[in-house]
């Protein structure tokens, strides 16, 4: 223009001209409004003038920014915090003699899946890494419609009876006067409510474990946490208690290093898990069933349909009967991840429900809350949440409806409709549609009505007694700080002395270690309605020396720290060794342009030492030349990357010259710190929990 003014047409046009001209309906390759209207301008409103007013009349920019401002919808009111995948089930055998449900026949078959993991306390923004719960939401498309394993990696729950869940939700979320805090348990009045419901004590000993702060969503557990059941072709019904364990095995952070991660990298396990599949290193868990009859329920001390109990793998062992991989994150995140709508209550002939009460309550809240956060009955027909196998029905019409049923015909029965060649349309199919399993399984099952727990639920303490005990001393030692950390965020005495009171109830010993870590005397054992039992202890139930330790490097990240004047051959050995034994090399460098090797080439970087700590790898190797070193020790993240990595346990292999960093950083000698060699990626697999009472105070 030449009237003395300055436009910005420039940039639109220039990528308008990249864009091959295929043809005057080709939308694909041109901006369009929503109406298919080519855009002429993306970078100006329609002005009356250089300078002057936005016209009404630019329906361009009004859609825009009306579509722009009604993007949000409702997070989930718990778990809005999710990452998730899809991939495929594989059954090992048939499982015909168990449950006639589909995808269990055919030994090999594959049935697709879609599976969200989430923390539950925090918003949909909020960090990967609190302390908290993870959810584990596995949705089958099978041939007989959605099956929705909708668990969590503890197997047992805070509450007993779904009356109870928004009270729990409430008290655990924001404070509701102050907005704080976010996406954490240790405040007052989650520990209030805490305090006065002694049935959450079993689920708290896992909370306050270190399975709240896994390492990976590739390394968690997932339970379907309630008693279900399969049903065979001849109606007989067998209890089953779903487990899910991932081949990567079961891994956690300490403390420190989750709440630094939280700050190095906000996105940690999201990343992690998006890497992961991107490389081809597909994270898998096995699913597993522990099945039990009326009998074996009977016997038991507890009742199982009580959702905070465990049946303990020593009584009745995991059968595996399949695998899960996870191999292609999401196109879009909100399409899938976001609008993916998990319901316990989808399930498919051959799986049915128990009279779990917290179960029977989810089975209302999920539909529920689906419509509230999707704005419509519909929901279903999103792309994420529809079935694979066909559906019909006479549902008709509702919000954002995308399907153009035709003929006359909306109701059943009729004579009108004509579907598939079939006069009448879509019928009931008495043999193949799900049925309920119709006996109850005792007398108790029945009866009167009544608002009352059963006296079979009354033990709150013998089996959080039993989790505590089979812990590992290091996990122990683990969980009883959590206690400690959590309750010193508790501002109200009375409500830390209640807690103390429940915890004498669990272990004496255990409450002693949190009164004396609060400098709190410890007072007398709540009451409990039954007697505490002392049961055997379920070594299953360990993450540190457990059965399911992480057993080889593959899937893990190490870091090497260089700097100019490294060795950049030995970087490549070191690069190659790490690669070979399946796990990923991150090279780290003061400045992410590389380091000027030794012998003058570049030694490329993956990451800037101030962005790329140690919490966000599982071992380093310190890779330095005198000089190198040198210059490292003047820099706080450097000294800082040691200190954090041997305070966290990890393996530290170290060249000879990188020593004044390791004397700087305070590593004393250990199993764990080793020269370059083959030592060091044995050593990298594991933490070294002997160190740990020479780098903190635990209770
Ligand atoms: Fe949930 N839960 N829940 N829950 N839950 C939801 O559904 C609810 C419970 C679990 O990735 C909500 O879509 C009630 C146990 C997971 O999208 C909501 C009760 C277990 C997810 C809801 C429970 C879970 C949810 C919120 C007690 C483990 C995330 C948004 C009666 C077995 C699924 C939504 C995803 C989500 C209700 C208890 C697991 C409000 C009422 C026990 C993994 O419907």
């Amino acid at each position: 223009m030449d009237d003395g003014y300055i436009t910005t047409r420039g940039t639109g046009d220039e990528t308008h001209q990249h864009v091959p001209e295929k043809g005057p309906h080709d939308a694909e390759a041109h901006l369009t409004t929503n109406q298919g209207v080519r855009v002429s301008d993306n970078q100006n409103q329609l002005k009356s003038g250089p300078r002057g007013p936005v016209l009404l009349e630019d329906f361009v920019l009004r859609e825009k920014i009306f579509h722009f401002d009604h993007e949000r919808i409702p997070e989930r009111i718990v778990h809005a915090r999710g990452s998730a995948a899809h991939g495929f089930f594989e059954v090992y055998e048939s499982l015909a003699d168990l449950t006639k449900a589909d995808l269990f026949q055919r030994p090999g078959e594959k049935t697709p899946v879609f599976t969200r993991f989430s923390t539950v306390a925090g918003g949909a923004g909020s960090v990967d890494t609190p302390r908290d719960v993870r959810g584990f939401a596995v949705k089958f498309y099978t041939q007989q419609g959605n099956w929705d394993l909708v668990g969590n990696n503890i197997p047992v729950f805070f509450i007993q009876d779904a009356m109870k869940f928004p009270d729990l939700v409430h008290s655990v979320k924001m404070e509701a006067d102050r907005g704080y805090p976010q996406s954490a348990s240790a405040h007052d009045t989650f520990w209030d409510f805490i305090s006065l419901m002694p049935e959450s004590t079993h689920m708290i000993m896992w909370a306050m474990s270190d399975r709240t702060i896994p390492r990976s969503l590739r390394t968690i557990e997932g339970f379907g946490v309630h008693t279900f059941r399969l049903v065979n072709a001849e109606g007989k019904s067998t209890f089953v208690k779903f487990h899910w364990k991932p081949k990567q095995g079961v891994a956690s952070t300490i403390w420190d290093e989750a709440v630094k991660i939280a700050g190095a990298d906000p996105d940690f396990q999201r990343r992690d898990l998006f890497e992961a599949i991107q490389r081809g290193d597909f994270p898998e868990w096995e699913l597993g069933i522990q099945a039990f009859d009326q009998a074996f329920a009977d016997s038991f001390e507890f009742d199982v349909l009580d959702p905070t109990k465990i049946i303990p793998e020593e009584v009745i062992p995991v059968r595996p009967i399949g695998r899960m991989v996870l191999d292609r994150w999401p196109d879009n995140f909100f399409a899938e991840t976001e609008q993916a709508a998990y319901c316990p209550g989808n399930i498919v002939p051959g799986v049915d429900f128990t009279n779990d009460p917290l179960l029977q309550g989810r089975l209302f809240s999920y539909l529920d809350t689906q419509k509230s956060r999707l704005g419509t009955s519909n929901f279903h027909q999103i792309p994420v949440n529809a079935p694979k196998c066909p559906v019909m029905n006479f549902q008709r019409d509702g919000m954002m409806q995308m399907l153009q049923p035709k003929g006359r015909a909306n109701y059943e029965p009729n004579s009108l409709a004509e579907t598939a060649g079939e006069i009448g349309g879509p019928r009931e199919c008495p043999v193949t549609g799900f049925h309920t399993h119709e006996a109850a399984d005792r007398d108790d099952e029945q009866g009167d009505k009544l608002r009352l727990r059963p006296e079979s639920f009354a033990d709150h303490y013998s089996q959080a007694r039993l989790f505590f005990r089979s812990l590992d001393p290091a996990e122990q030692a683990h969980l009883a700080s959590a206690l400690v950390f959590e309750l010193s965020k508790v501002a109200i005495e009375a409500v830390r002395t209640r807690m103390l009171s429940n915890l004498v109830n669990v272990d004496p010993d255990l409450a002693k270690r949190v009164g004396e870590g609060l400098n709190m005397p410890v007072p007398n054992a709540s009451q409990s309605a039954v007697p505490v039992q002392d049961l055997p202890p379920s070594p299953a139930l360990r993450i540190i020396n457990g059965p399911r330790a992480p057993s080889d490097l593959k899937g893990h990240a190490i870091g090497i720290l260089v700097a100019d004047g490294s060795d950049a051959k030995a970087v490549d050995r070191l690069k190659a060794a790490i690669a070979k034994a399946g796990a990923v090399a991150k090279v780290i460098a003061p400045k992410i342009g590389g380091a000027k090797g030794a012998d003058g080439t570049l030694i490329p970087a993956d990451g800037q030492l101030a962005g790329t700590p140690s919490v966000t790898v599982g071992a380093i190797a310190l890779v330095l030349s005198e000089d190198g070193c040198a210059a490292l020790l003047k820099e706080a993240a450097a000294v800082q990357f040691v200190m954090d990595a041997f305070g966290h346990l990890k393996a530290i292999g170290a060249s000879d010259a990188a020593k004044p960093l390791l004397d700087k950083a305070g590593v004393e000698p250990d199993d764990g710190v080793t020269d370059l060699g083959a030592d060091f990626l044995a050593a990298a697999v594991k933490r070294f929990w002997d160190r740990e009472p020479k780098v903190r105070t635990l209770a």
